[in-house]
């Protein structure tokens, strides 16, 4: 671990706890609806208070299942120590339902650890009745109180469309530090902890589509990442295809310092306002300078 680690702060907070199983949905302030295609993209925000963890989780309508999703914390630390964090932003299954299959809602959880109330935002993005054949990886670790940095891929049957990484209990000593896509039927989740932290279950999800259903297309951008710099990347999908899951992966592997700050659809300010243009993530460095990759995950016309 990197000396840039020990200025991921512990922040004494009142946690939320999440469980790792099914999740209670909790209505959402402020929701918003928009139909794209075969996509509905569910946007929901919460205020997280100072010193407080968020989460926010909308659920798919009936009949749609989840196909990918994204989160953020809004704004960006102006100094060099972190002060807003992405502790879980995955697929989640939701009592209730007859399966145990993460299909249901996604699900993004924030530590805001600053003195002002920050905007927390999860978007659920469903594909809608009638298609089926999502299925879904999930894998449950342990990071243990020796363990900083934990990396886990996770496969599913047919072509990846997104996914994510959540970590249970409070969100003060621990974060997502990457979410990406390590081939055509894996997503890979990476978090890190304060090494004083108890052990805490890290749960990781892939979703996929079969291969003879929808066209796939994957986007990337490689850039430079300064140190305390934390600008968001955009990567558009191709026309006819729309987002529906993205990320960042730090070409350095462990050694990278960093901290997902968003990483979630957006609106290209074409007509309709539905984020359905590309992906856009922003991350954190307390490192070094670092090269990154930002992923798009784009779903297309049926095949
Ligand atoms: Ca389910
Ligand atoms: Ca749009």
């Amino acid at each position: 671990m990197g000396e840039g680690a020990a200025r991921f702060q512990l922040v004494t907070a009142i946690g939320v706890s999440l469980c790792l199983g099914a999740v209670a949905v909790a209505p959402a302030a402020e929701g918003a609806s928009f139909d794209s295609g075969p996509l509905t993209y569910l946007v929901d925000s919460e205020r997280a208070l100072p010193a407080s963890d968020q989460t926010v989780v909308r659920q798919c309508p009936d009949g749609a299942r989840l196909v990918g999703g994204g989160g953020s914390i809004a704004g960006a630390p102006s100094g060099s120590s972190i002060n807003r964090w992405l502790f879980g932003a995955a697929p989640v299954d939701i009592g209730g339902d007859p399966d145990s299959d993460p299909d249901d809602a996604f699900t993004t959880s924030a530590h805001n650890a600053t003195g002002e109330k920050l905007k927390t935002t999860s978007v659920s993005i469903c594909l809608r009745q009638g298609e089926g054949g999502l299925n879904y990886g999930v894998e449950t670790d342990v990071m243990s109180t020796l363990a900083a940095i934990l990396i886990r891929e996770v496969s599913c049957t047919g072509a990846s469309t997104g996914g994510g990484i959540r970590i249970d209990g409070p969100g003060a000593d621990v974060l997502i530090r990457e979410g990406y896509r390590p081939s055509r039927h894996e997503w890979a989740g990476g978090a890190r902890k304060q090494p004083t932290a108890q052990n805490r279950d890290v749960k990781t999800v892939a979703v996929c589509i079969p291969n003879d259903t929808r066209k796939v297309r994957y986007r990337s951008a490689t850039r430079t990442m300064g140190a305390d710099k934390p600008r968001a990347v955009k990567v558009p999908c191709p026309p006819d295809f729309r987002p529906t899951g993205g990320g960042i992966q730090p070409a350095t592997g462990l050694s990278a310092d960093v901290a997902l700050l968003q990483s979630r659809p957006y609106d290209s300010k074409d007509p309709g306002k539905a984020p359905d243009d590309g992906w856009t993530a922003r991350l954190f460095n307390s490192g070094s300078s670092v090269s990154v990759d930002f992923d798009a995950v784009c779903l297309g016309p049926k095949k």
